[in-house]
């Protein structure tokens, strides 16, 4: 039974979203994800084949919106939320203590004020792994100057909630803004700048009042858009093209699969990217695709019908990804890859023009 585990970033806000699964029962949760990165996450999920069973915050985000809306609309997700934190909206308001099951993992809640009053960081049920929000980042913490902030209140949450874990008990940061990944228990204890060490109370209360952060610059959107678990203000222009059932995936790039490129062939442009060689090679091409080599597609974008949207189709589908990313940053918006190239088209026995068998 492994867990699967990525640490995902929005570079945006430096935020770090986690994605946890269970191996076995393919049953996933996020802890704080990024509205703008709900596509990117959304297909991270579809491609390792796992459902997305809650999202989780570790507080009310200050810098960022909440992608927990947004998954819930798309997949069915559950919102889970600190029951201190204030928001409304959630289907599962966590309390300290509280255990959140996917498959045969399970999470920890710990309370954890001083950042806010809702602080949560997650626990993992071995002890290996903990995912502390900001409450206490790597060699920093969380600011405690708005929200409901207290130093006080930080410093002995951190002391006796996080330090108090297994000594190699890994941390996983809610931002970095220096790109570090994670740390451990014993490394802040002994290391942490604001409250590791001998560092005390006051020692701490007099760094924090002297921090003096500019507020997030997204703050006055973020704070009451994740009261309300990221329910968007007003109806959301997702830029989802509507021309084909496309499929986005993690690699960034939009698809289309062959079945539906088949029986919409007279409404799109099919630009084939490989070799002349390979274009009237034995894998054959598929009818009306017009050859424009992917070396040479830079010179040769006048040739292409604006009017269409564009597939672009290769060997295997790597090439002609490539060639979408070009053609996108050319001001062409209605552009797709083929799946899987024309491998996958023969397997799927569409047809094919000229090639062999
Ligand atoms: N410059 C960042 C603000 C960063 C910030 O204030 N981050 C909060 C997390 S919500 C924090 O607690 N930072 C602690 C620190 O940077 O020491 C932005 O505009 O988003
Ligand atoms: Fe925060």
């Amino acid at each position: 039974m492994t867990l699967i585990f990525r640490q995902l970033f929005d570079l945006q806000s430096s935020t770090y979203t986690y994605l946890l699964a269970c191996s076995e029962r393919r049953e996933g949760i996020l802890i704080d994800s990024v509205f703008e990165q709900v596509r990117r996450d959304a297909a991270l999920m579809r491609e390792l084949d796992l459902h997305l069973l809650y999202t989780m915050e570790t507080h009310v985000h200050a810098d960022h919106v909440t992608g927990a809306t947004m998954h819930k609309r798309g997949c069915g997700s559950r919102i889970t939320v600190p029951a201190l934190s204030g928001a409304s909206g959630a289907d599962i308001y966590v309390t300290d203590g509280q255990s959140i099951t996917f498959g045969r993992h399970r999470l920890e809640a710990r309370c954890t004020p001083g950042h806010t009053n809702g602080c949560m960081p997650y626990v993992l049920d071995d002890g290996t792994m903990a995912f502390t929000g900001d409450c206490l980042l790597i060699r920093g913490t969380g600011r405690t100057d708005f929200q409901q902030g207290d130093a006080r209140a930080l410093y002995r949450s951190v002391h006796s909630r996080i330090f108090s874990l297994p000594d190699e008990c890994l941390l996983y940061p809610g931002h970095d803004y220096r790109g570090l990944t994670a740390t451990s228990v014993t490394e802040e204890e002994r290391f942490n700048p604001r409250l590791g060490g001998a560092l005390s109370e006051d020692d701490f209360v007099g760094y924090m009042q002297n921090l003096k952060l500019a507020h997030p610059k997204q703050m006055a959107v973020a704070v009451p858009a994740n009261l309300k678990c990221g329910v968007p203000e007003a109806p959301v222009q997702t830029g989802e093209p509507d021309w084909a059932p496309l499929n986005y995936t993690f690699a960034g790039v939009w698809e289309v699969q062959p079945a539906w490129l088949e029986e919409h062939l007279g409404n799109v442009q099919v630009l084939d990217v490989r070799e002349p060689e390979e274009f009237s090679g034995p894998l054959g091409r598929i009818p009306g695709a017009m050859l424009i080599p992917l070396g040479q597609l830079s010179e040769h974008f006048r040739e292409l019908d604006k009017s269409k949207p564009i597939v672009a189709v290769c060997r295997a589908g790597g090439r002609s990804a490539q060639a979408t990313n070009i053609l996108r940053q050319a001001g062409f918006e209605r552009v797709a890859n083929l799946s899987g190239g024309m491998l996958r088209w023969r397997t799927e026995c569409c047809t094919v023009q000229g090639g062999q068998g």
